[in-house]
């Protein structure tokens, strides 16, 4: 069980280490400054019926209840240690798991923490500004809660940062606090985490694709030598699936009125929804930019970290027999003399490969439930993922240019279709006049649908938020 009576709720033991729960303590309101200064604006105030970790157990591990914001007890919760477990994969497969940092590793496993963190509160600053035009309670809800759990994301790193790694975990933990989300000198790490979040289309985008690469990243490092960082991550993945749920069922919902209104309007614009062909460049634009979130399809870094044993495949433990993945290789498409070819790849140079063909499946998945969904709905648009070498900017890819069907393509032909496969300027303008906020209880905006179920067994017109 989670002990609240603490100033930092935890799982950890914390008050038996007095430095670290000082340390903690100090870093604490430098915390909730900057949840102040850029977090959700203008609803600090407002009462949001916010889930909030009780246990870690699976099954009932949450508290339902309207909370403020700020007043959210942020904390640290890790999943209960496995008994003997061992390394899963790399060379050291089968060794006792890791209680502390090996000094050899101490550099990369602080680098890899401090990418997992940083992507944690930029996220809440790329979605700052949209709880004033969400298109109901329920989804205006739904932010917050994503926003209050990312904030708790950072959190659970930070402990490994003071916990594990001295004086730089301290001053890593302080710098995550510092960049900023599309600042020009001050940026967050990785690209995704940069990019504006200005319209509901791209929060369900972000939540559907972006978080997924989080689920996928959190998956590789729950299979950690690490053992803290395991357990760190799988307490993350519980909350990581109401996220994107978040994502696949918000645009599935916008896909849904799209094709009613077409319907009704012969054009979904002109009935003041989002037409499909748009939501398809929105998808276009999210995926590739979730793609290069994986790194590198060839890369030492990710070959040097699978062989330590620090990130492991999707499952590595479960769904893997055998976990050196030496003398084997992935086949792969390169560029070669202006063409495309295979090539083999090292299976342990290819493991962000792999680890992005795990996420793709899973898109993919998404992707029929949603065409499911237009078939229902009578429309016969359907939805596509493009392919991994569209639109790239990390990766094999990133120097030559691909359609979505993934063909080789000149970089003036590239130009010339753009405007057909992702988000111009007036597509962008036509979704950010639709985003007018909508805050009578149970009411949607009218470019989407109404969701099928409430939260925790409310009704869809409960309020879900009380605004201050
Ligand atoms: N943008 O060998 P390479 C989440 C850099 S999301 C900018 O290709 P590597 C969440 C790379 O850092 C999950 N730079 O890649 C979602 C390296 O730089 P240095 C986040 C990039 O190292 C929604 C260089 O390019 N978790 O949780 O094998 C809301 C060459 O690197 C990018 C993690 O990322 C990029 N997209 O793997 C909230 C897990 N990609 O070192 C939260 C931790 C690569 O040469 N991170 N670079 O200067 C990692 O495991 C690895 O760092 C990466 C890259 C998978 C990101």
């Amino acid at each position: 069980m989670i002990n609240y009576d603490d100033r930092i709720p935890n799982n950890v033991d914390l008050s038996s280490d007095k430095r670290l729960q000082r340390a903690l303590e100090k870093w604490q309101p430098a915390y909730l400054q900057w949840w102040q200064d850029v977090g959700p604006e203008g609803y600090q105030a407002s009462d949001v019926y916010l889930r909030t970790a009780i246990s870690t157990e699976p099954g009932g591990w949450a508290h339902f209840g309207h909370v403020k914001m700020p007043d959210y007890r942020w904390g640290i919760f890790l999943g209960a240690p496995e008994k003997d477990r061992v390394i899963p994969g790399g060379d050291h497969a089968g060794a006792p798991v890791w209680q502390e940092v090996p000094g050899e590793y101490r550099n990369i496993l602080r680098r890899i923490i401090v990418t997992q963190a940083d992507t944690e509160p930029a996220s809440v600053e790329q979605q700052r500004w949209l709880g004033k035009t969400a298109p109901s309670l329920f989804d205006m809800r739904n932010l917050f809660q994503v926003n209050v759990e990312e904030g708790r994301h950072l959190w659970a790193m930070v402990y490994l940062l003071h916990a594990y790694f001295g004086k730089d975990g301290r001053d890593e933990a302080d710098d995550l606090l510092a960049r900023r989300s599309g600042d020009a000198d001050k940026p967050r790490i990785l690209d995704a985490f940069n990019q504006p979040c200005p319209d509901w289309l791209t929060f369900f985008c972000f939540t559907m694709f972006t978080d997924r690469d989080g689920k996928y990243q959190l998956g590789s490092l729950a299979e950690s030598a690490f053992d803290p960082l395991s357990r760190t991550c799988r307490f993350m993945l519980t909350e990581e699936a109401h996220h994107l749920s978040v994502g696949e069922l918000g645009l599935e919902r916008v896909m849904r009125r799209g094709a009613q209104l077409e319907k009704q309007f012969g054009d979904a614009r002109k009935g003041g929804g989002i037409d499909l062909a748009t939501i398809q460049k929105w998808i276009n634009y999210w995926y590739c930019y979730s793609l290069d979130l994986f790194g590198s399809e060839v890369s030492s870094n990710a070959a040097e970290f699978f062989a330590a044993g620090i990130k492991g495949r999707w499952a590595e433990a479960k769904d893997h027999t055998e976990h050196s993945a030496l003398n084997q290789f992935h086949t792969m498409a390169v560029v070669k003399d202006g063409k495309l070819a295979e090539q083999d790849v090292p299976l342990r140079n290819a493991m962000n490969e792999v680890l992005r063909q795990s996420y793709m499946k899973d898109c993919e998945r998404v992707m029929k439930r949603w065409n499911a969904a237009l078939e229902d709905e009578g429309s016969s648009f359907r939805l596509a993922l493009p392919s991994s070498r569209f639109f790239r900017r990390q990766g094999i890819y990133a120097d030559a240019h691909f359609s979505p069907a993934g063909e080789l393509i000149s970089a003036s032909e590239f130009q010339r279709r753009l405007a057909d496969w992702l988000p111009t300027d007036e597509d962008r303008a036509y979704v950010q006049s639709l985003m007018q906020p909508v805050t009578e209880p149970g009411k949607m905006a009218n470019w989407i649908a109404a969701p099928r179920k409430g939260i925790n067994g409310n009704d869809v017109d409960y309020e879900y938020v009380r605004l201050a």
